[in-house]
């Protein structure tokens, strides 16, 4: 008995035993037969426009690539190359289109320049509220010390629902935010909600916080360190745990792979919902 007491203790598991959220991990092939055939609450909106911003360099092109590579099966890298502007970083407001056969899908992402916590530096929150109301055209190049005014040929003075935001999906790593950040990102936030935008938080970069999820991707739900920091962005962004949405983006694979596309599948399949029932709520009114 005495030897036992004086065994040092086993270091605490990084895992639960047990997922706390259920994933299917067969259910790739069915996510995306859906979503190919998802149809809008509105067939004249033409397409859903979802909004993707956060800090720089976190992820929010290589989601939008990682959502094209995931549904179409091989790897796509059109977010990065098309709004590179030689810095590596987005610069400029486009909307990506996810192709399927000669057409495309109903729902597109706006990627944009990422926020910084530096006054000066990084998209302008004015901006990004702008945008949400449809006020910006494609192509703009956003300018981090001086927001788009109404006179320039860029502003868009009479938007249509279309034009308009559906859900704002804030994307960040799984390593934390700046209270820089933080503010501008509260700011925007605000806006949204006055304006009923469904919201939505991906958390990138999964596979740097967890061994255990590095090594096999179906511990997602198992990791204590994940779900502390998805509890942390719960409480830091005001947004229910439902809709904190982890995932692992492609970044240097050459090859698409099950675990990562069901993860990816799943947030795409929970923001184009939430957009169409926006939508509809929109027109009950
Ligand atoms: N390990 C890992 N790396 C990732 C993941 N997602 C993105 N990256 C890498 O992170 C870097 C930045 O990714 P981007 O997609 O360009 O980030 P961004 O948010 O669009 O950046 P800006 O346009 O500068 O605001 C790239 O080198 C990616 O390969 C991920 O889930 N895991
Ligand atoms: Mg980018």
């Amino acid at each position: 008995m005495g030897g036992e007491s004086s065994r040092p203790a086993a270091p605490p598991s990084p895992v639960y035993d047990k997922a706390w959220r259920e994933v299917d991990w067969t259910k790739k092939d069915a996510m995306i037969k859906e979503l190919k055939q998802f149809s809008l609450n509105d067939p004249d909106m033409g397409q859903l426009r979802i909004l993707l911003i956060g800090p720089i360099g976190t992820g929010k092109s290589s989601f939008v690539n990682s959502i094209k590579s995931a549904i179409s099966g091989r790897m796509v890298t059109a977010a990065l190359a098309d709004a590179d502007t030689g810095t590596g970083f987005t610069k400029i407001y486009q909307t990506h289109y996810i192709r399927d056969g000669k057409g495309r899908l109903p729902f597109a992402f706006n990627d944009v320049m990422g926020l910084e916590p530096d006054e000066s530096r990084g998209a302008h929150p004015a901006d990004i509220i702008s945008i949400l109301r449809g006020h910006i055209r494609e192509g703009y190049q956003f300018n981090p010390t001086c927001p788009l005014t109404q006179e320039k040929p860029d502003y868009n003075s009479s938007p249509e629902l279309r034009d308009r935001v559906h859900c704002l999906v804030s994307a960040n790593a799984v390593f934390g935010m700046s209270a820089g950040v933080k503010r501008k990102l509260r700011t925007i936030r605000e806006k949204a909600s006055s304006l009923g935008i469904p919201q939505f938080h991906v958390m990138t970069k999964v596979d740097n916080a967890c061994q255990e999820v590095n090594r096999d991707l179906r511990n997602i739900y198992k990791s204590k360190a994940i779900k502390k920091q998805m509890e942390t962005y719960s409480n830091e962004l005001g947004i229910p745990m439902s809709c904190i949405l982890p995932v692992k983006n492609y970044h240097e694979e050459t090859k698409t792979d099950n675990e990562a596309d069901v993860l990816v599948l799943e947030a795409v399949t929970q923001i184009v919902h939430a957009a169409n029932d926006y939508i509809w709520t929109l027109q009950q009114k």
